[in-house]
């Protein structure tokens, strides 16, 4: 599949430092350590519905994250997937009488036009889980024939017990996983299973639905936690950098992901870092596709809202944070956006230099960009009551923001 256009990023003097960020396996702060070329996968979208806040959100903090990498002169493997089959996806499909092709093709075509408005730098490997299916068969059969798989009435599923190390990304307790393997995906409660967590690998062909050719799997179709694995390690290997996500995602899709790699190749662990967004809410209640409280990217676009100001919305809260979007949180965005265009567009300012490292300071931090928009905010501020005469500190603070916020002055 293809991503979407890059945006250049500007160079800029000197060089950032090494990330810190939180590790939801380890409940803590971690320096990563990247080789040359960074690794990463972040889970990507199930086209049912258009972008809305919350992906935008989530994928505000990834794109942070490959531009720290990036101003500290590393190359960054990135790696997205497109759940391009899934339940959800057919259950929207049907109950709009449309074809689930048609439906997720048009929504990915409008999740690209959404990354590309918003300067979200894009993956180097963007894959479907169709496309994937090849690759996905083989590692289902190595699990069945290491006894870290099993049958069930045609399907197949992964047996928690193979893994050692199942249960420390999330580290829920059993009552915790059951809730919320039931409520995101699982199928806890269905008879015959070794352990009721054990999620499908591989489900056989149901009637009405897609299937594909599974070997000696029979027809059927991918499980949802071994698409992503199948990519990450075809793509990245073992032990890359960070495995990325909105929180609803630490369990059980990178628990299950980390274990179906861990059983596959008797490595550990499937990721350095396991790092997770907060939630974004519309009324007091997540916004998601299943409840519809959604607020899109492409109808602000639609409405002249400029996607900078968009973008300095999502970068006002910490990505770790859960917050609520709401109108104020546009305005301000939007002033702000105001401010600094006609700030930059001034012909010198107070020189720059110590406002660059401050921002890759906040940014090194745990992804601290409120802390970094702050910064900003003092510059421009210093400009309109003292001036200043440099003449290279407009220029600088454009790029600055551009290289390290994704925001276009
Ligand atoms: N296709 C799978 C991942 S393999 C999936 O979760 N797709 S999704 O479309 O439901 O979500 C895409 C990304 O957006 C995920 O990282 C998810 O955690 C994140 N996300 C979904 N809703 C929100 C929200 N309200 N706030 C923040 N992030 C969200
Ligand atoms: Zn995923």
């Amino acid at each position: 599949m293809h991503a979407w256009p890059a945006s250049e990023v500007p160079a800029l003097p000197g060089k950032g430092r090494d990330l810190r960020i939180h590790d939801t396996a380890t409940g803590g702060l971690v320096t990563l350590d990247p080789g040359p070329v960074a690794r990463i996968y972040v889970c990507g979208i199930t086209p049912y519905d258009a972008t809305h806040l919350g992906h935008a959100a989530t994928y505000n903090a990834f794109d942070l994250v490959q531009r720290v990498w990036l101003d500290t002169k590393r190359q960054v493997h990135y790696v997205q997937n497109v759940t391009d089959v899934d339940d959800p996806l057919l259950e929207r499909a049907v109950r709009d009488g449309q074809d689930w092709t048609e439906l997720a093709e048009r929504e990915t075509a409008l999740f690209r036009e959404d990354m590309t408005a918003l300067r979200m730098l894009p993956p180097r490997d963007y894959i479907g889980a169709v496309e994937a299916i090849p690759g996905i068969v083989p590692l289902v059969e190595r699990l069945r024939n290491a006894g870290a798989a099993y049958e069930l009435e045609g399907d197949v599923y992964f047996s928690v017990e193979a893994d050692p190390h199942f249960g420390e990304v999330s580290h829920l307790d059993a009552g915790a996983m059951r809730l919320l393997s039931a409520e995101r995906g699982g199928d806890p409660e269905r008879p015959g299973k070794k352990n009721p967590l054990d999620p499908m690998l591989w489900m056989a062909a149901r009637e009405g639905e897609p299937s594909w050719d599974g070997g000696a799997l029979g027809p059927g179709r991918p499980g949802w936690h071994i698409e992503c694995v199948a990519i990450a390690l075809d793509r990245l290997g073992m032990g890359f950098d960070v495995q990325g996500g909105g929180s609803d995602l630490a369990f059980p899709h990178h628990e299950m992901g980390a274990s179906h790699a861990q059983a596959l190749t008797g490595e550990h662990p499937f990721a350095k870092a396991y790092v997770h967004a907060g939630m974004v809410a519309l009324n007091g209640e997540k916004m998601s596709k299943s409840k519809g409280n959604l607020v899109f990217v492409s109808a602000l676009r639609r409405d002249g809202v400029n996607p900078a100001a968009i973008r300095l919305a999502l970068l006002s809260h910490h990505y770790r944070a859960d917050w609520e979007w709401t109108d104020p949180v546009l305005d301000t965005a939007v002033e702000r956006l105001g401010r600094w265009r006609a700030a930059v567009s001034r012909p010198d300012g107070p020189v720059a230099d110590g406002l660059v490292e401050e921002i890759r300071e906040a940014l090194a931090n745990d992804l601290d960009a409120p802390s970094a928009l702050l910064a900003v905010d003092r510059w421009v501020a210093i400009q309109q009551s003292d001036g200043g005469a440099d003449e290279s500190a407009p220029g600088l603070v454009s790029r600055a923001v551009d290289a390290l916020l994704g925001v276009a002055l």
